[in-house]
């Protein structure tokens, strides 16, 4: 069976599922949200990692159903967290560049949140730097968002091509700091230079700073010393399932 069909199917039947990985304020080691990473467990074919279908998504257009549930389950979930008496918990989405120009993006999340009942400061979209590419275009749809009250970060920033200078014009909230730079931090003097000058251009913007990947301790304590806000990363956890975020949400209290 092609994976596309297989994907197609999984999407009708509801086998998706979201897992969340903490997001901890670094300075008192509060969990300040989680982001919502899609994992498919096939009947037939098991595990498919992200990295396999989230590109294959993108290539048959499949993103757009897709994202549309992803952002349903995540503020489903988020209500079904409140009424167990876990958070208000702050729900990172990750939403592709096509699905943003989608049309109806914009109506279709007002209506999420009105019919589930998210607030909307509680809904946070991570885009990549992949937005440059069509930024005239996409900046309208930035402001949008930001007038609705969701939070906006930049994901896998320092990975890919970001224009400095539109970056300031952003209306975002947050930077997150590739993995790939936390992974050298305590090994590689410069990797750990560059991290302080991202976190320092993105105060000094505006934004706050969140760094992703953060395996270890000594990671931890740089990221922390140098004034990043947030983190996340095996460190803390593993995306979890909904029942291991209501456990980890119980510990940390
Ligand atoms: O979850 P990791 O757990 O392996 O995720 C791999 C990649 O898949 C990451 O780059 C992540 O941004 C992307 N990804 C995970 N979930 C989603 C999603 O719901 N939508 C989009 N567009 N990308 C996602
Ligand atoms: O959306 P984004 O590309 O930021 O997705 C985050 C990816 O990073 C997911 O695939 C997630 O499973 C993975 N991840 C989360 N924590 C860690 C970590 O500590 N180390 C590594 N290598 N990957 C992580
Ligand atoms: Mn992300
Ligand atoms: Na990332």
């Amino acid at each position: 069976i092609q994976l596309e069909t297989a994907l197609r199917r999984a999407l009708a039947k509801e086998q998706l599922l979201l897992h969340y990985q903490p997001q901890l304020d670094l300075e008192n080691g509060r969990m300040r949200g989680v982001e919502a990473l899609l994992r498919w467990n096939d009947p037939e074919l098991g595990i498919i990692p992200p990295c396999e279908f989230i590109p294959l998504a993108e290539e048959t257009g499949l993103i757009l159903p897709l994202g549309k549930w992803v952002i349903k389950e995540a503020c489903r979930q988020h209500i079904e967290w409140l009424k167990a008496g876990i958070g208000p918990v702050k729900i990172a989405v990750n939403v592709s560049v096509r699905q943003i120009e989608e049309e109806d993006f914009i109506q279709y999340l007002k209506q999420v949140l009105t019919d589930t009942g998210v607030s909307p400061s509680y809904l946070e979209i991570e885009i990549t730097e992949s937005i440059m590419q069509n930024i005239d275009q996409s900046m309208v749809i930035l402001h949008e968002l930001k007038a609705i009250g969701v939070e906006l970060s930049i994901d896998d920033f320092g990975k890919g091509y970001s224009s400095l200078s539109y970056l300031k014009h952003l209306p975002i909230h947050h930077l997150k700091i590739d993995k790939s730079f936390v992974e050298d931090i305590i090994a590689h003097p410069t990797q750990g230079s560059i991290v302080k000058a991202i976190i320092a251009m993105g105060h000094s913007l505006g934004f706050s700073v969140i760094a992703e990947g953060i395996e270890e301790e000594d990671q931890f304590k740089f990221l922390a010393e140098h004034g990043c806000e947030m983190g996340q990363g095996y460190y803390f956890s593993q995306p979890l399932p909904p029942e291991g975020i209501q456990a980890f949400y119980m510990k940390m209290l």
